[in-house]
């Protein structure tokens, strides 16, 4: 750049009004012969270039230059010739800054491409922007690339085909609960506060009672809101369901004796935060006395990739044996929950994508979640009542 200034001083004098400048890259065969990238600059010695300084100042010749309480030139003491050059070595020096910078992001984007062919490295930016960590992205382009041909690998919808298929293979599912009828199953719905789960308690209760016809209690153990309770309440008297309200470990068990004609047993529980130890375990001791058969851990696809480890971590301690994801509807993206997916070791039960109860969730597909993943479907795009 500083060579290209140098050419047009030369050329048309300290004066020129620099219009406009950009590098240019080799494109096509050049670009694999090794060709190096060309400057451009579009220089005139006769145009008059508008002022960006206030109406009363006099006119600059090159517009980038910020206003004189900025860079401390003073303009107005000097004569306009002056002012000129000093603007187009100002100029220069900011261009080869510019340029500095610009080679110093190339080449860390080269390191973070590690050589991809443009289709690829199209896929790893949507990646990226879906939310998937930088390193994960790479490991699905690179393993989806062995596993196509050379041409297939050139074609971006094959390519993002195939990463769909490998993060398809990375989640494993739980299928849904396993009720039958005359064999008392319980259920208990686990997880930090606010995350949906008596929603969701209502969400299957309505599937399971209505569309089912299997006989279903609720319990709740989250006595520490009022509101709390009579939410589930509230779902409890439209389903026509009975449902017995728990606090201690000894109501737990003759709750769910009380219960043990009823085909499945849906539990809530008050959201606990996964960082109060005490809580945690309050909860551990009221579902050891009531023995569940499944336990699955409610956590809102909102969350960041890393909160939703350290949740599952933590709640890991009380039994989880499932993954239940909601809120799929409000995620601007979901590649935050592939780690998730990948290192829990829970199946994924059940997804949930609104506030609507009984119509909002649907037994998880591993195939459809990946494709959401990727932005090819939409989480809506596919509704599946809870099957049995
Ligand atoms: N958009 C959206 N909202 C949901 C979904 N599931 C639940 N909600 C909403 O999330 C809010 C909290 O839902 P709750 O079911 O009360 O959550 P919770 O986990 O029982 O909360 P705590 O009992 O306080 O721990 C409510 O406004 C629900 O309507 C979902 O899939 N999508
Ligand atoms: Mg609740």
């Amino acid at each position: 750049m500083q060579q290209a200034l140098a050419m047009v001083r030369r050329e048309l004098g300290s004066s020129a009004a620099v219009l406009h400048t950009r590098e240019v890259r080799p494109r096509g065969l050049a670009r694999w012969l090794g060709a190096k990238p060309e400057i451009e600059v579009v220089a005139s010695a006769n145009v008059s270039v508008p002022s960006r300084l206030p109406a009363n100042s006099e006119p600059v010749v090159v517009p980038i230059v910020p206003p004189p309480t900025q860079v401390g030139i003073e303009l107005d003491t000097e004569a306009p010739s002056a002012r000129a050059a000093s603007n187009v070595q100002l100029f220069a020096q900011l261009s080869a800054l510019q340029s500095k910078v610009e080679d110093l992001c190339r080449r860390s984007g080269k390191e973070s491409r590690s050589e991809l062919p443009d289709c690829a490295f199209q896929l790893f930016t949507e990646l990226i922007d879906a939310d998937v960590c930088e390193e994960l992205a790479r490991e699905l382009i690179e393993s989806a690339r062995r596993e196509l041909g050379e041409n297939e690998t050139l074609d971006p919808q094959q390519l993002k085909a195939e990463v769909a298929r490998r993060i398809e293979r990375e989640i494993t599912l739980a299928g849904p609960i396993g009720s039958s009828p005359g064999r008392r199953h319980l259920v208990a719905l686990v997880g930090p506060t606010g995350v949906g789960k008596t929603t969701t308690i209502a969400k299957l209760a309505a599937n399971y009672r209505l569309r089912e016809k299997r006989r279903v209690g609720l319990i709740t153990v989250d006595t520490y809101r009022i509101a709390a309770v009579e939410q589930l309440r509230t779902y409890a008297d439209i389903i026509d369901l009975p449902m017995e309200i728990v606090s201690t470990p000894r109501e737990m068990h003759q709750a769910v004796a009380r219960m043990s004609d009823l085909d499945l047993i849906l539990m809530d529980t008050a959201g606990r935060s996964p960082r109060d130890e005490v809580k945690i375990q309050e909860l551990k001791s009221l579902l050891a006395e009531a023995s569940p058969d499944e336990v699955h851990l409610v956590l809102s696809s909102v969350a960041s990739a890393s909160s939703l480890a350290k949740t599952a971590a933590q709640f890991a301690e009380v039994g989880t044996t499932a993954l239940l994801l909601t809120k799929l509807d409000e995620a601007a993206s979901l590649g935050n929950l592939l780690p998730l997916l990948r290192q829990c070791g829970l199946p994924l039960s059940y997804l949930t994508h609104g506030q609507n109860v009984p119509d909002d969730i649907a037994t998880a597909d591993s195939g459809h979640l990946a494709r959401v993943i990727l932005g090819l479907e939409t989480v809506a795009g596919k509704r599946q009542l809870v099957e049995t």
